[in-house]
């Protein structure tokens, strides 16, 4: 066992997650925040479906109000199911009808320097939304029909999503840099019957090829009988006479009225595909009105929404969050929210923060991946621009990094800004763990509490609930509003993958977590990545946090290569900030630095200085895919990889030094 007891290796192991260091909400921002009453808690708690009745009715528009809260049979539950709705007269004729049709809904950023901005109002949204609803209707699309979107940040993403709310027609929407297969995949296991696309999409500066792929997907996907095609960067694309129509051509020309479908709460608005860090895609299914009130909730809530605010939500509506944060949740509270198409990388990684700038940007949310790649291009960048507009920021997708946290919220948030951490799931539909920003203490690498209603708590392989301190599984224990009510067409998966773990009251979402003296919460992630060295649960968290401590290192992924002696051991990857150059020296030396900060026991087997990390579209590490590298296995499906040429490098340089120690 070393020179160091399994008691200090454990104590040293839960002294890292202790993170010190707290953010109490600063007394500016409470004075003017739109929920500052701790009672919040407490009220959800005593009257759930009182707490959520009210909301609903105040934060939308039904035709008839729903009577009921939550009805469960579990593990199926339903949510206000006696009202009547419809999602795209709540997200744009209400706030039309109520004066504000020349209030901003989205100022759309094109990827293009050169190409001139668009504002689009809220009366402008809804006579969009009501031609292409007009249009969808005349290509045969009725209630309940699935229509397949596969497109681009542009306007036109959330004009297509509303229309399809307006008629009552879920949407698939799948994310544009997904190959022909996996979308192929999509449209047919959904049987999609419309698919709305775009020749081209803007990516770094050059077009990525929507149409063509959209053609070969379809070959995959014999539903599809129409599509639809915007013209976006103006590349000659094959059109197919009687089933492909020109947007401009179908859309310009209908009525903007458009009569809204009326349907009940429980009315499917949309399936959406997990993002892909598990092999086989699941389509969690989301509802109208339960989900409506809860993004629109979570979101006011949490990014403390004002009238006069410039929300940014910097996700791709491809992935859940763009779904909750850029579409539904701040359409409904009427917010104005700023869309930007491209890399935000292009043309230089200054483009985020002269947005901010420019549009005086009050709130911004993104993932730790992306303020990692921010922290390795320095802080002189955003420090040349003004960025005091910000009052909030928040992250979402993966644990952040305690140094990450703080680097965000010095350098970005200017020392004056609450951050946010916000954990949530596709499955979830909105926030479930995340701080009120002016009554919760902030910690980094800790996403705190559970919002108002939601009952988490972290368990033990029995399902009973571990002391503080301890790590475990982190479990929801009744409905809320938001959540997912099957996956689509496939309702024993719903059951056995989530239902299943511990009985079938408890949704387990997979991930690992542990609570601290306070009780908040700190993510672990999922819990397939926990590791197990001669008998002690480390998570590739923890090393991933102290290894970013490390002044040279941005980034880093750790995963577990098997080990005769030791079970598993340590394997470890980083990528450098700017400044420093790889070396065996500097290798050598992160390992001692994660012996010394965490114990012995955690020293990895090597740390490899990588000019990139396996990453899926949406930015999350593929942990099954280190897996493979790290066991000396052939490595598994890569077509989800943002680049697959990425792992064939790490693998060879992994299959070296793990060689060398065999
Ligand atoms: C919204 C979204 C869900 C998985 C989730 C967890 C990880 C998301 C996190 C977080 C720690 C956070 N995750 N937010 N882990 N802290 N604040 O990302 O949905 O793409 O379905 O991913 O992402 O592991 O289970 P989705």
């Amino acid at each position: 066992m070393g020179d160091m007891s399994r008691e200090a290796a454990e104590a040293a192991i839960d002294v890292l997650l202790q993170e010190r260091r707290e953010f109490p909400p600063p007394a500016e921002f409470v004075s003017q925040a739109v929920v500052s009453d701790p009672g919040v808690y407490d009220q959800a708690e005593a009257d759930l479906d009182g707490f959520w009745l009210e909301k609903t009715r105040s934060l939308l528009d039904w035709f008839q109000e729903p009577t009921t809260g939550l009805e469960w049979d579990p593990p199926h539950c339903t949510w206000f199911a006696d009202g009547v709705l419809n999602v795209s007269h709540n997200c744009l004729d209400r706030h039309v009808a109520a004066g504000r049709g020349g209030k901003v809904a989205y100022q759309f950023v094109p990827e293009p320097v050169d190409e001139e901005e668009r504002a689009i109002t809220y009366a402008e949204l809804l006579a969009d939304v009501c031609r292409m609803a007009n249009a969808l209707r005349g290509l045969g699309v009725g209630k309940g029909d699935v229509v397949g979107i596969y497109m681009g940040m542009v306007p036109e993403l959330p004009v297509a999503m509303l229309a399809c709310a307006r008629i009552g027609a879920p949407h698939v929407v799948v994310f544009g840099g997904f190959s022909a297969e996996s979308l192929g995949e999509r449209l047919e296991s959904t049987g999609a019957r419309v698919l709305i696309t775009q020749d081209e999409a803007w990516r770094k500066g050059a077009g990525v090829p929507l149409k063509t792929t959209a053609d070969e997907a379809a070959k995959l996907a014999p539903s599809v009988e129409s599509m639809v095609v915007l013209r976006r960067t103006g590349a000659d694309v094959p059109m197919q006479e009687g089933r492909d129509h020109w947007w401009h051509d179908l859309v310009p020309g209908q009525a903007d009225t458009c009569e809204p479908e009326r349907v009940e709460a429980e009315h499917m608005l949309y399936a959406l595909h997990t993002s892909g860090t598990t092999a086989k895609p699941k389509a969690a299914v989301h509802t109208s009105g339960g989900y409506l009130t809860y993004v629109a909730l979570t979101h006011r809530w949490i990014f403390d929404i004002h009238d006069d605010d410039v929300w940014w939500c910097a996700a791709d509506i491809g992935w859940v969050t763009g779904h909750s944060y850029i579409v539904y949740g701040p359409l409904t509270n009427g917010a104005t929210g700023i869309l930007y198409e491209g890399d935000p990388m292009f043309p230089g990684p200054e483009r985020h923060w002269q947005i901010i700038e420019q549009h005086k940007v009050t709130q911004y949310y993104t993932a730790p991946t992306l303020i990692r790649a921010f922290i390795k291009s320095g802080p002189d960048i955003p420090e040349r621009h003004d960025l005091t507009s910000l009052r909030l920021l928040g992250t979402v997708g993966e644990p952040i990094n305690p140094e990450a946290w703080v680097w965000y919220w010095k350098y970005i948030g200017g020392e004056r800004c609450p951050v946010v951490d916000t954990w949530w799931q596709t499955e979830t539909g909105g926030i479930l763990i995340s701080p009120l920003p002016a009554i919760v203490t902030q910690k980094p690498g800790s996403a705190t509490r559970p919002f108002p209603g939601i009952a988490a708590s972290v368990v033990d392989d029995q399902g009973k609930a571990v002391e503080p301190g301890k790590g475990g599984y982190l479990v929801i224990t009744r409905p809320w509003p938001g959540m997912f009510r099957t996956l689509y067409r496939d309702d024993e998966r719903y059951v056995s993958n989530y239902f299943a773990r511990f009985d079938e009251r408890t949704y387990f979402p997979g991930d690992g977590s542990r609570q601290d003296e306070d009780g908040d919460f700190w993510l672990l992630g999922r819990v397939d990545d926990v590791m197990n060295v001669s008998g002690h649960r480390l998570s590739t968290i923890e090393l991933e946090s102290t290894l970013v401590e490390h002044p040279a290192v941005a980034e880093a992924a750790a995963t577990a290569a098997p080990d005769s002696f030791t079970g598993q051991t340590p394997l470890c990857f980083v990528l450098l900030r700017a400044g420093y150059e790889p070396s065996d020296e500097l290798a050598a030396e992160l390992r001692e630095w994660i012996g010394q900060k965490i114990g012995k026991i955690a020293r990895p087997k090597a740390v490899i200085i990588a000019d990139d990390l396996p990453k899926t579209r949406s930015g999350k590490i593929m942990r099954r895919l280190l897996k493979d590298i790290a066991e000396g296995h052939e490595l598994g499906d890569t077509t989800t990889l943002r680049d697959p040429a990425v792992v064939d490098d790490l693998k060879r340089r992994a299959d070296e030094v793990l060689a060398a120690s065999r």
